[in-house]
């Protein structure tokens, strides 16, 4: 039937909306308007800020109007939707990504010019939305792009970190230090605070078991803290389609207790209200570690509560039986992080909506889907049973419920097995006793995956072995990651993007969405003016970092050499540490070369960047290392023009914006089998960066696509890496035995030729001493490889036809292509045209 119109005239609301922005004088009328509302500044005082927040605000409202747009017609047709639950998202910065999105970037620019203002120093004025860590993070900012484009009915729910991932600062003798990341600081006109959408989440208190025949429990009493959301709009490229991604903040349910504050106890009348605001109060700053903080899992609970209760009246909005619960929602878990979604859905299940047992577990398993993210023994989340049973009494109840159920079911199929049960029990042994979180996440969810081929095989074949063989193959699959081609070329590479539009003359519109289409660049391999081009560009961003230096660091780079890049986190299984030992031992080798040999050789500058936890010494060690080698290096006259080192701090999306279309190799060189993917290494392929990595993670689907002639892969493969180590442990070899070279280079770092004799020790005895993810094992290849990228650098045309080859494969690794494909192997929900 026909709507009625709800209040008023139709007519008379329909002519007070606005419009999309389409065209300059309308852009810069908005514009000047929040300047004068919004800002209540005046025209003549105006900074740079002051332009961004109003170019911003005058952005959101473009955003918002297509965002109720999708809102509307995703609550009127009520399709299956998807949930991407994440405690991390890397957003980075909004205003470019949202004005090439929405196609309005060069009128933007013209409608800020005309006012006196460059966008270039406009767009400068934003700090980064850092809520995350990493590649896990940034993955999930990614997917949100990609759902969003390719009009995909996904939501993000996420927490708003007060502080995200903290600053990094370099002390003068190479420390990594940390301060905290206000980012909240200037008002973020990104996100819409929705202080009418807010749940209670309970902590602590008892819970009772009913024992009236039903599996129901009462849980009462404890904390209850406040949930209010703030939306964020994600802008779909070239689309009317703007997703949500929801943050919670948390907030006290009573401003303070009024009976401690008239009894004079000021204190401890905002105590509780302190402890509530602290839940969302700062990001973890762990990569791939866990502590069994309270804390933590109070984020973690708080999270997936709110969460779940959105999704859930949201659902019941459409007026559904709960039982269909799993044709309308799919919600995706990222990493074990929301794992507590699982017996939280069924607490709710059974004690709000008096559920059997049975169907809330058919419900559960119906809707949540699993992605692991590393099989890293220290990253696998286990939570402490005294500390879950404190904090949420109830939840380890069902737990302990599904465990009896899962494990009779075990013993079903595998009679008498009791190693099998020790193995597969979601309680681990020990004192104390700890919940298994990806063994909980596995059974509890209809699919799992990994983020890469090898990585997947490796979770089938590793840490879930015996779920497979219980549940079947089946359930495990691989998505391998992906990354999106707006903002890891389009915004980072404008002229690389504008020239690929050129070539396949196609608008970006169509190409950004159908990244394989790169391919059509394959023939103008073969064509000269076409590489002169390409090889310009590269150098021009080379150029444009070398300029960021400058002005940021005031260091001069000599633009004319290789750019060698590694930027990622420090980590030992990433290491950063083969890479700075192979740089020393190519000081050492040129500080022994002839004056004629050093004429053929190419100069070259390596970059790293990258955080540390505060808390892995080893991994500020290797800072500390990197820092003090780059300051002996780049002041030695012998070798400075030929090699030179430099640590940019403070790593961050916006830095990779500028590092990774500089990059004419990228080094990936993790120990075989630990990267799961990795995702920095798609975005310099896609940059026409060569790849110098070992066979791990997204690496080796990247060298199927470009072809192993245009990637330098070298090191041990993943099959021997447990035999290695067992010869560490057991036939141990002395390093001076064993390899030579690297027994030198440890030796000078000891002997002090980088200062602080005795302050590496802990980091290089790590090698010395068992040599966990073996350099020494890899070294050797590894110095090979690096002279094959020399040599093969040396012949520019050939380097420039790889560097376009590897462009035009990377096709596959779109993160469109990745959010289709758990769109429709995982959710099963399809795209929604907003008209
Ligand atoms: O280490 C992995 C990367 O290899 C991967 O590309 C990324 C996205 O899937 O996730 C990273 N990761 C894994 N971050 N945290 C974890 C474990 O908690």
């Amino acid at each position: 039937g026909k709507e009625k119109w709800p209040r008023g005239e139709e007519k008379v609301w329909k002519e007070g909306m606005r419009d999309l922005d389409t065209d300059v004088s309308s852009i810069t009328k908005s514009f000047v308007n929040h300047v004068q509302t919004s800002l209540a500044r005046q025209p003549y005082n105006l900074d740079n800020l002051g332009a961004y927040q109003a170019a911003a605000l005058s952005v959101r409202d473009n955003l918002l109007v297509n965002w109720n747009e999708t809102a509307l017609q995703y609550t009127r047709k009520a399709p299956k939707r998807a949930y991407y639950l994440s405690l991390e998202f890397l957003m980075g910065r909004t205003l470019d990504n949202a004005l090439l999105n929405l196609g309005l970037k060069e009128k933007y620019a013209e409608g800020v010019k005309s006012l006196g203002f460059s966008m270039e120093d406009v767009l400068d004025q934003e700090r980064d939305a850092a809520l995350g860590n990493g590649g896990l993070g940034r993955l999930a900012a990614c997917y949100l792009d990609s759902s969003a484009s390719q009009e995909l009915p996904l939501w993000g729910y996420g927490l708003r970190y007060k502080y995200g991932i903290f600053q990094q600062l370099i002390s003068p003798a190479g420390d990594q230090l940390e301060a905290p990341d206000p980012w909240l600081d200037n008002q973020n006109p990104w996100e819409l605070p929705r202080l009418d959408v807010a749940y209670e989440v309970r902590f602590y208190g008892h819970a009772d078991r009913l024992n009236d025949g039903t599996p129901r429990a009462v849980w009462a009493g404890g904390q209850e803290v406040l949930a209010v959301a703030y939306d964020v709009m994600i802008p779909g490229c070239y689309t009317k389609t703007t997703n949500n991604l929801r943050l919670w903040e948390s907030k006290p349910k009573r401003g303070f207790d009024l009976n401690s504050f008239n009894a004079g106890n000021y204190e401890g009348a905002v105590e509780s209200s302190n402890s509530a605001a602290a839940i969302t109060s700062v990001l973890y700053p762990n990569d791939h570690t866990t502590f069994g903080k309270e804390l933590r899992l109070k984020q973690q609970y708080f999270w997936t509560a709110a969460s779940l209760a959105d999704i859930l009246r949201r659902f019941k909005n459409i007026g559904k039986p709960i039982t269909e619960f799993p044709e309308y929602v799919a919600i995706q878990l990222n990493d074990t992080h929301p794992t507590l979604a699982i017996p939280e859905l069924m607490r709710i299940l059974i004690d709000e909506e008096d559920q059997p047992w049975e169907t809330a577990w058919k419900i559960v398993t119906n809707t949540f889907f699993y992605t692991n993210h590393t099989v890293l023994p220290e990253a696998l989340e286990k939570w402490p049973v005294p500390l879950l049973e404190h904090v949420l009494p109830r939840h380890l109840q069902i737990i302990y419920d599904i465990n009896l159920f899962f494990l009779q079911s075990v013993e079903k199929k595998f009679p008498g097995d009791r190693d099998r049960l020790a193995r597969m029990s979601l309680i681990e042994e020990g004192f104390p006793k700890q919940v298994r979180m990806a063994f909980l996440a596995c059974i509890g969810s209809r699919k799992v995956n990994g983020v890469a081929e090898l990585h997947s095989d490796l979770v089938k074949t590793t840490i879930l072995k015996d779920f497979v063989e219980f549940e079947g193959v089946s359930k495990f699959g691989n998505v391998t990651n992906g990354i999106t081609p707006r903002r890891w070329l389009d915004q980072c590479n404008p002229e690389l993007s504008a020239l690929i539009s050129r070539t396949l003359k196609v608008d970006k519109s169509v190409w950004l969405k159908e990244l394989p289409r790169l391919e059509e660049l394959l023939p103008l391999t073969e064509d000269a003016a076409f590489r002169e081009e390409w090889a310009a560009i590269k150098q021009r961003n080379k150029e444009r970092l070398a300029h960021h230096v400058q002005t940021t660091l005031g260091l001069t780079i000599n633009t004319k050499a290789m750019f060698d890049v590694q930027i990622k986190r420090l980590h030992e299984y990433k290491r950063q540490t083969l890479n700075i030992l192979g740089v020393i031992h190519r000081y050492l080798t040129l500080k022994n070369m002839s004056a004629e040999d050093k004429k053929k050789v190419n100069p070259r500058v390596v970059f790293f960047a990258g955080k540390a936890a505060p808390a892995y010494y080893i991994a500020k060690l290797t800072i500390r290392l990197i820092v003090n080698v780059a300051r002996i290096i780049n002041a030695d006259p012998d070798t400075k023009d030929l090699l030179s080192l430099y640590f940019l701090p403070d790593y961050s999306v916006s830095l990779a914006e500028v590092l990774i279309p500089a990059s004419d190799i990228s080094q990936h060189i993790s120990t075989a089998g630990t990267e799961a993917s990795g995702t920095s290494n798609m975005k310099f392929c896609l940059n026409g960066g060569l790849l110098l990595g070992t066979v791990d993670g997204a690496n080796i689907e990247i060298a199927e696509e470009v072809g192993e002639s245009n990637v330098f892969f070298f090191g041990h493969l993943t099959p021997a890496v447990e035999d290695l180590r067992y010869q560490h442990t057991y036939h141990p070899v002395p390093i001076e035995e064993k390899c030579p070279a690297l027994a030198h280079v440890l030796n000078q770092v000891s002997g002090g030729l980088f200062g602080d004799a005795d302050v590496y020790e802990p980091l290089l005895n790590t090698i010395r001493q068992g040599d966990y993810y073996l350099l020494s094992d890899d070294f050797d290849s590894y110095i090979a490889a690096l002279a094959m990228v020399d040599e093969a650098y040396l012949d520019q045309t050939e380097w420039v036809k790889k560097s376009i080859r590897t462009t035009a494969k990377m096709g596959k690794f779109s993160s469109d292509r990745a959010i289709n494909e758990y769109a429709e192997s995982y959710w099963n929900i399809e795209a929604q045209r907003i008209a």
